[in-house]
């Protein structure tokens, strides 16, 4: 056991000095005695309510928590009006519908595809590269080839709508070759799904499927499919997800530093809001300019979000009986044995 002293100094090398002394004596974060329990517990970026309404029912069928984050991003991957994720999902520059995605569980087992073509479920095809591969990520081509011979059907994922917009965007000044083609001010229409799950076993898992920067440069891969970057899970202290530019993302690990804050004793919420400060911090960026959304969860169902610009909404399904989870609460709906809330996270920026 690493003593105060290393613990300070690894805290201060992490950036984690604002904590309050008394998260700082506590260690790790997700085993917490005396808290109420709020498992099992569903998590998701954005108002994914119908994606979180799945991963509750099949949590509360007792199966596992990393059937109810696949089954739960299948909707919005099926969804052709989600411009984000999957079928409809915006295309790349060359006008091909490109797909990133991974899944991991509280045993660090982890499955991962990028840049992922012509498949309805990329989150499917990321499980199965963790189950059938001693692989953990797969991409292009050589995914889509793994894809087909484990029996996913291929699929036109560019729907007319998607197909019509990418060509409106073709004829647009945003379209002509620039300095800074890829930056672009801040979008509201982002809704990559990260999903964070627990089951009543207290295990956890997570999910993150998307389409990425619509318009994005051949080749381009976010940090959605990327372990540590938009998606993290360490069955023992909590797991992370993330939305927005994923080049920020992936520039300070953010899913991983979330988790890592939270070994060192922060709340869900503390440790994205550090992990969003950090980013702001580094950022080459003008930080006006990009999005991060933040959500962390820890194994007796505490969950939290932080974002950087205002904006950022979650969704989190609790049993009742949960503390309602942190934030502004727009909306509160029944599920079976629990509420389904949706909350508007708290931003570094006004
Ligand atoms: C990406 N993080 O590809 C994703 C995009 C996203 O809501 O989150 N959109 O950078």
């Amino acid at each position: 056991m690493p003593d105060r002293r290393d613990f300070l100094r690894q805290s201060a090398a992490l950036g984690l000095a604002a904590l309050p002394a008394a998260a700082l004596a506590e260690a790790p974060a997700g085993f917490s005695p005396g808290e109420p329990s709020a498992r099992p517990a569903v998590l998701a970026t954005w108002d994914n309510r119908a994606a979180a309404t799945a991963a509750w029912d099949v949590l509360q069928s007792g199966a596992p928590a990393l059937d109810a984050a696949e089954q739960g991003v299948w909707i919005p991957e099926a969804d052709p009006n989600d411009r984000s994720v999957g079928l409809g999902g915006r295309p790349d520059r060359t006008g091909r519908v490109t797909l990133d995605a991974c899944v991991m569980d509280h045993a660090f087992r982890c499955g991962s595809v990028a840049a992922l073509e012509d498949i309805l479920h990329p989150v499917s095809v990321a499980r199965k590269v963790m189950e059938e591969t001693p692989h953990v990520m797969l991409v292009g081509e050589g995914a889509r080839d793994f894809a087909l011979a484990n029996g996913f059907e291929p699929t036109n994922l560019l729907t007319p709508d998607s197909h019509r917009e990418w060509r409106e965007w073709l004829a647009s000044p945003a379209a002509r070759p620039a300095v800074n083609i890829e930056r672009r001010d801040v979008e509201t229409d982002h809704d990559t799904i990260g999903m964070l799950t627990v089951d009543g076993a207290g295990h956890l898992a997570g999910a993150c499927t998307t389409s990425g920067w619509g318009y994005k440069l051949r080749g381009r891969v976010g940090d959605s499919p990327l372990i540590g970057a938009g998606l993290y899970v360490d069955g023992e202290v909590g797991a992370a997800t993330a939305t927005g530019h994923g080049e920020e993302m992936i520039r300070v690990a953010a899913a991983h530093a979330i988790v890592e804050a939270m070994r060192h004793g922060a709340s869900p919420a503390d440790a994205c809001r550090l992990t969003v400060e950090r980013i702001r911090r580094v950022t080459p960026t003008d930080p006006t300019t990009i999005q991060a959304g933040l959500l962390a969860m820890t194994p007796d169902g505490r969950v939290g979000g932080f974002a950087l610009q205002p904006g950022f909404v979650y969704v989190a399904a609790l049993p009742e009986g949960a503390p309602e989870p942190e934030g502004a609460v727009t909306n509160r709906q029944p599920v079976a044995g629990g509420t389904l809330y949706t909350v508007e996270a708290a931003a570094l920026l006004s």
